[in-house]
C-alpha cells in the first residue's frame, strides 16, 4: 500500500493571481440589457413570453429546491437509478437523513503539514496530485474496458454531441472493482481526509464516470450558433457546477497537453462571494435549459425578470472587457499534466475543461459528496 508521501502534490504556477473574497457575484454581474447577444431579445419580450418563461422557471425551481433539501447529489447512484424496492427504500432512507440534517460532521483536521492537499483545497479550491506509477498501471488496466465501450458508443454520435454523451456512468453495484481501487487511491493519497476536512463531513465516493473527449466534441465551440462570425469570449465555457456543492476528482487517463483539453480552474474562485439564493437561481437556469446560448434558449432567458437572469454557466456570456473576465483569466491554472494526475476541485469554483483541439483526452471523473 502506498502512502501520502508517494503522491506528489503539484504547486499552482507562479503566474497565477488567485481570486479571493473581493470577487463578489451580483445578480447583474452580466448586464443582459446591454449584451450584444441578448439586448434585443430583452427589449422584444412581451407579456405572454414573460409569463411563459416565469411559469417554466418556477416549476423547475421547485423541483430543484426539493433536490437541495434532500441533498440529492449525495445520494448514491445505485439508489438514484435503481428500480428495486431495496433501492427505493435506500433512496428514501438517505434522503430523509439528509433532509433532517443527520449528516455526520467531520472534525476539522490540523495535519496540513503532512497532507498538503488539505490547505490547497481551502486556499485554491483545487489540489493536483500525482499517482505512483504502479497505481497508474493498475487503474489503466481496470478502466480499459469502460473506455472501449464508451469509444464504441461515441463513434455513433459524432455530430452535435452533447457534453453528457462523452461520459459514461458506473455504479458501485455493477463496478465494484473500479470503485474499490479508486477508494484505495483516495484513501492512501490522503484525498479522502482532505475532502472530509474541506466539506466538513465524511466524503463518500458517489460517482465514477469514465469520459472521452476529442475534437469532435463541439459543445464549447458551437455557441451562439445563429450569430455568425462571433469570436469565442476569453472565458468561454467557464462555469460553476449546478450540483449543489461537492468535490469532483478528475483522474487523467491519458497525457494531457495544452491542446488536449486540459482541465482549467480559476484558482481561489471557491472563495468568491455569492449568496445562497443567487447560487440557487443560477442552478435553476442550468437545469431548465435556459442557460444555453442558442436563440430559443436566449429568447426565453431574456424574458425572465432581471433577478432571475443568472447562470452557473456564465463564462460564454461574460464580456471580455469586464474586469471579472480578466480576473478569471489571470487566476487560471491550466492542468497540463501526464496520465495518472489527480485533479480534485470544489465544483462551486469557476472551471472548464475537455475543450480538445487535437488528439484525445481520457479521464475518469469522480464525485465525492
Ligand atoms: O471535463 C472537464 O475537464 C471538466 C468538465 C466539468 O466541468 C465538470 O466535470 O464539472
Ligand atoms: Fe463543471
Amino acid at each position: 500500500m502506498a502512502t501520502v508521501a508517494d503522491y506528489r502534490v503539484q504547486p499552482a504556477p507562479h503566474a497565477v493571481v488567485p481570486i479571493d473574497a473581493t470577487f463578489v457575484w451580483r445578480s447583474d454581474l452580466i448586464d443582459y440589457t446591454r449584451h450584444d447577444a441578448y439586448a434585443d431579445l430583452v427589449s422584444a419580450a412581451g407579456w405572454s413570453r414573460k409569463m411563459a418563461a416565469l411559469a417554466g422557471y418556477a416549476s423547475r425551481f421547485a423541483l430543484l429546491a426539493a433536490k437541495r433539501v434532500v441533498h440529492y447529489e449525495m445520494i448514491p447512484t445505485e439508489y438514484r437509478n435503481g428500480r428495486s424496492l431495496r433501492d427505493r427504500l435506500g433512496f428514501i432512507g438517505v434522503a430523509a437523513r439528509n433532509a433532517l440534517g443527520f449528516v455526520r460532521k467531520a472534525p476539522r483536521r490540523t495535519d496540513a503539514a503532512t497532507n498538503p492537499a488539505i490547505g490547497q483545497l481551502d486556499t485554491q479550491g483545487i489540489a493536483v496530485l500525482t499517482m505512483p506509477l504502479a497505481r497508474v498501471t493498475q487503474l489503466m488496466a481496470l478502466a480499459e474496458p469502460y473506455f472501449e465501450r464508451l469509444a464504441a458508443r461515441r463513434g455513433g454520435t459524432a455530430a452535435g454531441r452533447a457534453f453528457e454523451e462523452s461520459r459514461s456512468t458506473t455504479d458501485r453495484t455493477s463496478s465494484p472493482d473500479l470503485f474499490a481501487l479508486i477508494e484505495t487511491i483516495f484513501d492512501e493519497s490522503g484525498l479522502s481526509i482532505a475532502a472530509a476536512d474541506y466539506l466538513g463531513r465524511p466524503a463518500r465516493l458517489i460517482d465514477v464516470n469514465p469520459q472521452i473527449n476529442d475534437r469532435s466534441d463541439s459543445f464549447w465551440r458551437d455557441i451562439f450558433g445563429d450569430l455568425r462570425g462571433r469570436t469565442l469570449p476569453k472565458t468561454a465555457y467557464y462555469h460553476r457546477d449546478a450540483s449543489g456543492g461537492d468535490l469532483k476528482v478528475i483522474i487523467y487517463c491519458s497525457d494531457v497537453g495544452p491542446t488536449n483539453g486540459p482541465f482549467s480552474y480559476a484558482v481561489g474562485s471557491n472563495n468568491m462571494v455569492i449568496s445562497r439564493i443567487d447560487d440557487l437561481l443560477c442552478e435553476a437556469n442550468d437545469h431548465n435549459g435556459l442557460a444555453a446560448t442558442d436563440l430559443a434558449a436566449r429568447r426565453r432567458f431574456a424574458a425572465l425578470p432581471a433577478k432571475l437572469r443568472q447562470k452557473g454557466s456564465f463564462g460564454n456570456d461574460l464580456p471580455d472587457d469586464q474586469p471579472e473576465s480578466a480576473r478569471i483569466v489571470g487566476s487560471t491554472w491550466q492542468i497540463v499534466s501526464p496520465k495518472g494526475s489527480i485533479v480534485a476541485f470544489d465544483t462551486k469554483g469557476i472551471h472548464r475543461g475537455g475543450m480538445v483541439e487535437e488528439g484525445e483526452r481520457r479521464v475518469i471523473t469522480c464525485v465525492l459528496g
